[in-house]
């Protein structure tokens, strides 16, 4: 039996009943052999970031998983449960009903077609940091040794809405 890896992946929706499809993923998540939901953040409000004008506020949180499968079965576990909660692809960054992205796969640096992890953007986003940091405050970025904690004291908003 090959060794548990812990994992962590973003959890993000824009459309319709966000918190329900937050809950839904994290449900189907748990019905997938070889992978164990071990720890969710809450739930957290926060502007769009680079998204298309109109975009609604998303729904974010971080959940952190053991797993016994690969990284692109992880990834290939995500999409299917995006298939599940009605995601549709159309522009970048279009609004969606949800969005599930690996973030970390153990201390493992990958770069292939359609897998990235660490997630390139990561350690830059406020709606993946704060979450993230909530559950693990210590976790550090595989690519740099850092503490993702450094990397989010140095961000330049941490506000989780606009205030307009
Ligand atoms: N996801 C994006 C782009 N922008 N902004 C927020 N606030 N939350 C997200 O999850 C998000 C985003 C691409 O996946
Ligand atoms: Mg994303
Ligand atoms: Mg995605």
């Amino acid at each position: 039996m090959a060794k548990p890896v812990i994992a962590f992946i973003a959890l993000g929706s824009n459309v319709g009943h966000r918190e329900q499809h937050l809950s839904q993923a994290l449900d189907y998540l748990r019905r997938v052999e070889g992978l164990r939901v071990v720890r969710v953040s809450s739930m957290v409000e926060t502007a769009p970031v680079n998204c298309p004008p109109g975009s609604g506020p998303f729904l974010n949180a971080v959940a952190k998983l053991e797993t016994t499968l690969s990284a692109r079965a992880v990834l290939d576990a995500l999409l299917a449960v995006e298939l599940k909660l009605g995601r549709e692809r159309s522009q970048p960054n279009a609004p969606r009903t949800i969005d599930l992205d690996l973030l970390l796969y153990g201390r493992e640096i990958i770069d292939e077609p359609g897998l990235q992890v660490p997630h390139p953007r990561m350690h830059q986003r406020f709606f993946v940091l704060w979450p993230l940091l909530q559950i693990d405050s210590r976790v550090q970025d595989p690519r740099t040794g850092e503490p993702f904690a450094d990397a989010y004291d140095r961000l330049p908003d941490k506000r989780r809405m606009a205030s307009s």
